[in-house]
């Protein structure tokens, strides 16, 4: 924990690698795709987590509301992943999760927008730290269309005594197979199962399950669940950004089915065009293929945090509208809407 003064903490809010605040993300997301390593840039606090933050006080806006202690000092959380021996990332956090622990923590920001009974701070920073960095395959069509686009759409919410993460990876188009099978708009998702974990802090959580979807409730639908043993067939990397452990997974060229590993990717199919690719083979610079683009918390249906996609380069998207993911740029035959990618509990 660290405490400083109220002007100190703002001032390093725009700096700071713990906080999501960002004023420039929104102008990076339409590059995002275009150039893979777009998050890494000079402002530390976009390219640590990617958040946007916007009008409607979405993802990450440490600055605004909540607590200033008597004492005029506002609470900075620490918060990051971390390796340990259990298969399952931990995440150490000092702010509480729970709303009301939140409240008696002097200084601290503890907004509930979405009206979930959990930290708004506390669901950027764990949403942030675990989404996963997407590790492309080199002969992926996005990274030489100037036009592409990506982001992520998030929701952290509670389930009984559990927390879940969902990640929407968004992309502007499926380039398809063969030549074939493409669509505007790619909702492509994972979802993490987490618990708390006290020892790691009032904040604290380990995951216990994650799910990568691949060509999710089609017929060739290869989702996997991973939980207990299996977890530790989930790849990791030291983020560069915040030099703390990033979950990587493995999108299939052009059709950005995730998978968890390479092995399983590859094993998919050996029928061409059913057959699937994945990782930065023979790339001379692998990092260059890396992909976390900016971020969006949409909170709950019922009080969200984010619908309009637009700051995500997703014009005329919505995180939460029963309509088809068009990635912004129209037309029909799109992919599953937002929302399901945000509702639809895998585990
Ligand atoms: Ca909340
Ligand atoms: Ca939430
Ligand atoms: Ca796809
Ligand atoms: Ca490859």
């Amino acid at each position: 924990m660290r405490r400083l003064a109220v002007f100190t903490a703002l001032g390093l809010a725009c700096g700071s690698p713990d906080l999501d605040v960002s004023t420039s993300a929104a102008t990076s997301s339409s590059s995002g795709a275009g150039s893979p390593t777009a998050t890494p840039t000079s402002s530390a606090a976009d390219s640590s987590t990617g958040a946007i933050t916007t009008t409607g006080g979405a993802s990450g806006e440490a600055s605004s509301g909540g607590g200033s202690s008597d004492s005029g000092e506002m609470f900075v959380p620490e918060c990051h992943t971390q390796l340990t021996p259990e298969p399952g990332l931990a995440y150490v956090c000092d702010l509480p999760a729970d709303l009301a622990a939140c409240a008696a923590v002097p200084g601290a920001v503890c907004d509930d927008l979405d009206a979930d009974g959990l930290t708004d701070q506390w669901e950027d920073l764990l949403l942030a730290a675990l989404r996963p960095v997407r590790r492309m395959d080199e002969a992926e069509q996005l990274l030489a269309d100037p036009a592409a686009v990506t982001g992520d759409v998030g929701r952290v919410a509670r389930a009984g005594e559990h927390f879940r993460v969902y990640v929407m990876l968004g992309y502007s188009v499926d380039y398809g197979s063969c030549g074939f099978t493409g669509h505007n708009g790619d909702s492509e998702r994972v979802a993490l199962d987490l618990i708390a974990d006290p020892d790691a802090g009032p904040g604290g959580a380990r995951v216990v399950g994650a799910y990568t979807a691949a060509h999710e409730n089609t017929a060739s639908d290869h989702s996997m669940l991973f939980v207990a043993a299996d977890l530790d067939q989930l790849v990791y990397t030291v983020d560069p950004r915040t030099t703390h452990p990033r979950w990587v997974v493995y999108p299939s060229a052009d059709k950005h089915a995730t998978y968890a590993t390479l092995a399983i990717c590859e094993n998919i199919s050996a029928i061409p065009c059913l057959d699937e690719d994945c990782g930065p083979d023979g790339a001379p610079d692998p990092a260059l293929l890396d992909i976390l683009p900016p971020v969006l918390n949409a909170g709950e249906e019922a009080a969200p945090r984010a619908t309009d996609l637009a700051a995500l380069g997703f014009p005329g998207e919505d995180a939460w509208a029963p309509q088809d993911f068009c990635g912004g740029l129209g037309g029909a035959g799109c992919s599953a809407p937002v929302r399901d990618k945000l509702l639809v509990d895998p585990f």
